[in-house]
């Protein structure tokens, strides 16, 4: 009979297609190759295992590993990788591990939520929140140019991808349509070139590529995500 180790593990996600906080889960997912059943969810009708799973935030991604949820994407990534040892994500050094987990939280406060209050705003407030976030964008790329070249592609270093790579991978696949829908631009190839060299590299790893949506359906998604958080459905 299998040993404790090998005994079969229950790995659940639930999540939502258009998500880049989900999407985090399952390149996570995958760079380990664990096995996970999928469950999508219905944002408008939460499911009562969304509800107990994560009942704080009420969002997903939620991760069941044996029934124990896990909440946060970046919270979920770390126990991905405590739990599962093969192909790190996080450096084994702890000061590299610091600095890792340091660029993953700027990225998330500073890109990730500023991109979604773009999204969301218009005139003066959309103006500060675009200037704060290209000011970011340029810190970024700073980093990106200290660490990157033609021998690493990655943050994550000599192994490839890495914790800061799954966490920012997002910008590849969404801040063009973001920035189409919100009309507002941030990314631009002439200011952060190591950026843009980052992103062509990303979305060619084979495991990314062919989890990466289509533009067209995602710009109709995020139209609707934007009026009803601008109420423009009301004004019409
Ligand atoms: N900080 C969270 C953000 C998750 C999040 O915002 N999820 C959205 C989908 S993109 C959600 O579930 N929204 C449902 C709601 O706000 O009711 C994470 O990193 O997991």
């Amino acid at each position: 009979m299998a040993s404790g180790a090998m005994q079969e593990e229950q790995v659940k996600l639930l999540g939502i297609w258009f998500s880049p906080f989900v999407r985090r889960i399952e390149w996570a997912l995958k760079f380990k190759g664990i096995e996970y059943e999928y469950v999508e969810e219905d944002l408008t009708n939460k499911s009562s295992l969304l509800l107990t799973s994560n009942p704080v935030h009420q969002k997903v991604p939620v991760l069941l590993h044996n029934g124990n949820p896990i909440v946060e994407s970046l919270v979920i990534i770390e126990y991905i990788d405590e739990n599962w040892k093969q192909n790190p994500i996080l450096p084994q050094d702890p000061h590299e591990r610091a600095k890792a987990r340091f660029w993953a939280n700027f990225i998330e406060q500073k890109i990730t939520e500023a991109t979604r209050t773009a999204l969301v705003t218009e005139g003066e407030q959309q103006k500060k929140v675009v200037k704060e976030l290209k000011e970011a964008m340029e810190v970024l790329e700073g980093e990106a140019a200290a660490k990157l070249n033609d021998k690493t592609l990655f943050f994550g270093g000599k192994n490839g991808l890495g914790y800061v790579d799954i966490v920012l991978g997002w910008i590849c696949n969404w801040v063009e349509v973001i920035e189409e829908v919100g009309g507002f631009k941030v990314l631009d190839p002439q200011k952060q070139p190591h950026i843009h060299k980052w992103m062509a590299n990303f979305v060619e790893v084979p495991l990314i590529k062919p989890t990466l949506l289509p533009k067209e359906k995602m710009v109709v998604c995020f139209q609707m995500v934007r009026q009803a958080h601008l109420g423009l459905d009301a004004k019409k």
